[in-house]
């Protein structure tokens, strides 16, 4: 009987440890975000575009330019092809304003594992959340004026291969 109560016991003590580790997840929030998440799109609208993004666990993204028209609602999702969780292999979309120096900006995104490699400032147009392995996430931004611009992924160590220009015509 003693047991039996003490098991209940650890039971108890350990489903309660879960819970409290979900509730922490739930509670963090993205300081910035200017993009909301979205899952179904109205592809008909011809002022909407979908694009694709895929990414590897090779550190690689399947595009290197991106190319929009000015003023379009752009649907960008972002998937990750690969197998490797996010805290090891995480990727996103950032998409930086003109003028911002990359290098500068991948230095301080290192340090910005709290607000999920997103620098505190106002550097950026648009941006994911990061995902690892075998997940998905869908952004949506209206084009930017005309111009070149670049995106990367803020990950540490990921934006010298995963990186390419994003123009808008
Ligand atoms: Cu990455």
């Amino acid at each position: 009987m003693k047991g039996k109560l003490l098991i209940i016991l650890i039971m108890t003590f350990i489903c309660s440890c879960g819970t409290k580790k979900e509730k922490k997840k739930e509670k963090f929030e993205y300081k910035r975000t200017k993009v909301e998440a979205v899952d179904n799109v109205d592809t008909d609208n011809p002022n909407k575009i979908k694009i694709i993004l895929n990414s590897f666990d090779s550190m690689q993204y399947d595009k290197k330019i991106i190319q929009v028209e000015n003023g379009k609602n752009i649907y960008l999702t972002l998937n990750h092809k690969g197998k490797i969780g996010k805290e090891f292999m995480g990727h996103n979309f950032v998409l930086l304003k003109k003028g911002i120096n990359v290098d500068d900006f991948a230095r301080k995104a290192v340090v910005a594992k709290k607000t999920d490699y997103i620098p505190i400032g106002d550097e950026t147009l648009a941006y994911t959340k990061m995902i690892g392995g075998g997940e998905t996430t869908t952004i949506n931004f209206k084009a930017p004026e005309p111009g070149k611009y670049v995106f990367i992924c803020s990950f540490p160590g990921h934006y010298n291969l995963m990186r390419g220009e994003f123009i808008v015509n």
